[in-house]
């Protein structure tokens, strides 16, 4: 006979936080968003003997097609958070995209627009129409790495006036006549060159006058406003990098080799005997590395990832994402709220039972800043986000324009367009007969930076209304309070006009 549970499936909609005593201290400047991402002993801890693992900010981005690749990661690294590259994409392609994070270094850029010098103006604008980026290395080989012979910005030529047709080579500032830096030379050293000539941009080149990296100003100011950058004990970027259950013994090498730091099983239901086999053979062979598990939405999927699997951090969540239809397509998933609530106590209850604390990272459903409040109130350590990230300027998508507003594609893992990329390593795929996920747009919301600046802002603002300083506090003293249709409705706004649909009329 089927089992039916008390409760219905709940969202965060359905609940609101109720404001706490706020204390002198509770002001935001005082509100750490540190986040564990490691599981890790209460009791070493205490001793001082454990180096715990922490996200600056509780935000990773999810391992998916139209979010996170390198430039991505780099953002979120340089805000706090990391990323999960993702792996529906050949091994090589997946390594690469982690070794660019791992090789960035503040202010140094590995140029990723660049020309031949016979390339054509028009070649320029369309690279930098699809790139969005306004200075492009003019290199014996077109691409980055190689000779130097030059730089095109747009100051060189003008669109609208000059002929499309003529090779960048007549345009751009030749070598010879630009100031360069050379391969070791430091940030603060390249950006003295850069004040002392007064440039943008300083090419970085090795003994060979092959193109190394660019160096520009704006970067300096924008590395010294990043003061939670999030990076491994070599100072280079922190970057996490998904990884399936079918090709992971090359897969998890050739990514811990490019540097990854964490690894995820990627997995729409991680309540499997794969995800068991995977994490442990990821323990036995890399060590210590960051593992996590998911995805999973009861109390069973979390302890048999924790006491079979021995992952370090369990994510939770299945059919609340905003692309997602395995909840149409089969039936199965819990909403998101209920799910991360179940878990989180599962969690509490292994960590009085063990003394080991696990994180839980809640993924999907987040639709708002709300949302990510209360994940983090309900228990969740680190929220994934898809959506939030792809919507903004460093995803790896381009920019389409709809009806005068700005969109970016976002697509499921779990759509044909995700799953395509199989097709050409293996020929046609077989056994796919549904989908999972759709192909979408987005709004475009501008830089990654903006936008977290923002959130993080609010975060802050909330846990001093619940009169606490961290997160490990706020999983204790959050009260949590069920909301009817009508508060909903009370919390909106009510019989006012918004600027923005009414026309005003200047007398
Ligand atoms: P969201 O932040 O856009 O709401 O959700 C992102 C999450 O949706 C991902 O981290 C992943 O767990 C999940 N996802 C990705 N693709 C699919 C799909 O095609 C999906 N069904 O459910």
């Amino acid at each position: 006979m089927v089992k039916i549970i008390d409760d219905v499936s709940r969202t965060f909609n359905e609940f609101l936080l109720l404001p706490r005593l706020t204390r002198k201290e509770h002001v935001p400047s005082n509100v750490s968003l540190r986040a564990d991402i490691k599981r890790y002993s209460i009791q070493e801890d205490k001793d001082g003997k454990e180096v715990r693992k922490c996200l600056n900010v509780p935000f990773v981005s999810a391992a998916m097609q139209a979010v996170s690749g390198h430039e991505l990661a780099i953002a979120l690294a340089r805000k706090g958070g990391c990323s999960f590259i993702y792996c529906s994409q050949p091994i090589d392609k997946q390594a690469e995209m982690v070794r660019k994070v791992k090789e960035h270094k503040a202010g140094f850029v590995v140029s990723d627009s660049n020309l031949p010098p016979c390339a054509k103006l028009k070649d320029a604008v369309e690279l930098r129409n699809r790139t969005g980026h306004s200075t492009i290395a003019i290199t014996e080989g077109g691409k980055a790495n190689t000779k130097l012979y030059g730089l095109l910005t747009s100051k060189d030529f003008w669109e609208f006036k000059d002929d499309l047709e003529q090779p960048v080579r007549d345009y751009c500032t030749p070598v010879e006549s630009l100031v360069l830096g050379h391969q070791g030379i430091t940030l603060q050293e390249a950006t003295e060159l850069l004040w002392k000539n007064k440039k943008e941009c300083l090419p970085i080149v090795d003994n060979e006058g092959n193109l190394v990296s660019l160096v520009f100003r704006r970067d300096y100011f924008d590395h010294k406003s990043n003061p939670d950058e999030l990076c491994d004990e070599h100072k280079r970027l922190f970057v996490g990098a998904a990884i399936n259950t079918r090709d992971y013994t090359e897969r998890a090498k050739a990514l811990v080799d490019a540097g990854a730091d964490v690894l995820c099983i990627d997995s729409s239901d991680g309540y499997s005997e794969w995800q068991k086999e995977t994490a442990l053979y990821l323990r036995k062979r890399f060590g210590d590395i960051i593992i996590g598990g998911g995805n999973v939405v009861t109390k069973e999927g979390f302890r048999y990832l924790v006491e079979e699997a021995q992952v370090d951090f369990v994510k939770v969540g299945i059919g609340g994402g905003s692309i997602c239809i395995t909840r149409e397509q089969k039936g199965i998933g819990r909403g998101q709220a209920s799910a991360l609530l179940e878990v989180c106590k599962a969690r509490d209850e292994y960590c009085k039972k063990t003394g080991i604390y696990v994180p839980i990272c809640s993924d999907g459903g987040i639709n708002n800043d709300t949302h990510i409040i209360l994940a983090l109130a309900m228990g969740a350590d680190f929220v994934m986000m898809g959506k939030y990230f792809a919507m903004t300027e460093e995803s790896p998508t381009r920019k389409v324009i709809f009806k005068g507003r700005t969109y970016k594609p976002y697509w499921g893992e779990g759509s044909n367009r995700a799953r395509n990329w199989e097709r050409y390593k293996e020929g046609e795929l077989g056994g796919m007969e549904f989908e999972e996920g759709v192909d979408a747009y987005v709004p475009f919301s501008g830089t990654l930076s903006d936008k977290v600046d923002i959130t993080v802002a609010k975060i802050k603002a909330a846990m001093c209304n619940i009169g606490v300083c961290d997160l490990k506090e706020l999983h204790k003293e959050a009260i949590l309070t069920r909301v009817s249709e009508m508060t909903l409705v009370e919390g909106g706004t009510s019989s006012v006009e918004h600027l923005d649909r009414i026309e005003v009329q200047d007398r």
